[in-house]
């Protein structure tokens, strides 16, 4: 090797080794400034021969070229070096984690609505369905309901502000009553839905869940009642030898008018806190449906007779799953509510 491919290999052997921009100018100096080594042997060629200055000179200048490339790409190097440490330094985490894939299922009082829908349709029934804002006759006049009876008033019921005449729907009996003034018996539907009462406390809610039965033909008893009834408790709750007690009771759309009791799904009826220790719980209330409802929806009350009944859902899927605060099911609190997934 010439010295002058020896200096070349030198100067871009120590400008790579360098990581500072002060110190790659100083080094510069060394090799390409007024005494550095390259120009000291330019100034050197006029010793020279005139035959050799030509090829000297030509190899010198190709080494200086060699040596300034070597300068520039190092320069470019290291600002480059000193840019992506800035950015590094500087830069924000403009990123968010992901929502990820979370499961989902339904609402455990759907999953009871819908546990007694396919219950009473494998026996027949129908499941109706109609408007959470009624009027007051099928609402209220239609059922029988007089205009003094204190469901009516304001402290029950809420109306509508600007319609009036408008309500909602105190219970789903307006979407049987509909059904009536539309279809000929036989008539056997359920009325699952929302309902609304001024009434909140921890064992209610102004929204809240009702399942209504309908039975109208020409021979249904209550005999019937008791039997498709009790029929249903035994398969929602999985209890063959569940047992019903019907309690004479009033209400204006029924005559006679019964409360359905069940033996205690907790105790079988032995007694225990959830049933007071009565071995008893509250379950439904029934009848056979009144004939002036019947007269309402054109329905002839000599020859059609039928039973009628009213549930809470929200209440059964207390019982069903052992939840003992109604408003867990309203609150939307998904530490509850994932429970059930
Ligand atoms: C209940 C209790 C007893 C009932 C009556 C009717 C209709 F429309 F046929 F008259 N629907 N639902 C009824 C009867 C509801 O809920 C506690």
């Amino acid at each position: 090797m010439s010295d002058i491919e020896q200096l070349v290999l030198q100067a871009t052997t120590e400008f790579a080794g360098i990581g500072d921009a002060a110190a790659l100018e100083q080094a510069k100096a060394r090799y390409l400034g007024k005494s550095g080594s390259v120009t000291e042997l330019l100034k050197s060629l006029g010793k020279l021969a005139p035959e050799e200055r030509k090829s000297a000179g030509a190899a010198i200048n190709s080494a200086k070229e060699q040596i300034e490339a070597a300068l520039i790409a190092r320069r470019e190097g290291i600002r480059y070096a000193a840019l992506e440490a800035q950015l590094k330094a500087e830069a924000l985490d403009i990123t968010l984690p992901g929502r990820g894939l979370s499961t989902s299922g339904l609402h455990p009082v759907t999953r009871t609505l819908e546990r007694i829908e396919a219950l009473f349709r494998s026996i027949g029934f129908d499941v109706a369905d109609g408007p959470e804002i009624e009027d007051d006759f099928h609402n209220f006049t239609a059922l029988n309901t007089p205009e003094n009876h204190p469901a009516r008033s304001m402290h029950d019921t809420f109306y509508l502000e600007n319609a009036p005449g408008l309500l909602l729907r105190t219970h789903t009996s307006p979407i049987q009553v509909r059904y009536m003034e539309t279809h000929k018996p036989p008539i056997r539907i359920i009325a699952p839905g929302r309902v609304y009462r001024v009434d909140s406390d921890a064992t209610h809610s102004p929204m809240f869940h009702q399942v209504e039965g309908l039975w109208i033909d020409e021979d249904v008893s209550f005999a019937d009642l008791k039997g498709v009834f009790t029929d249903f408790l035994r398969n929602f709750f999985e209890k063959p030898d569940l047992r019903t007690r019907f309690r004479p009771s009033f209400f204006p759309f029924t005559e006679p008018s019964a409360e359905i009791d069940m033996s205690c799904v907790f105790c079988d009826g032995n007694g225990c806190r959830v049933c007071s220790h009565t071995g008893w719980l509250e379950i439904a209330g029934s009848g056979m449906v009144h004939p002036n409802v019947l007269k309402h929806v054109g329905i002839d009350s000599e020859k059609y007779i039928g039973f009628a009944f009213g549930m809470g859902p929200d209440r059964l899927t207390m019982l069903r799953y052992g939840v003992n605060d109604l408003r867990l099911f309203f609150d939307g609190d998904l530490r509850f509510l994932s429970q059930f997934r």
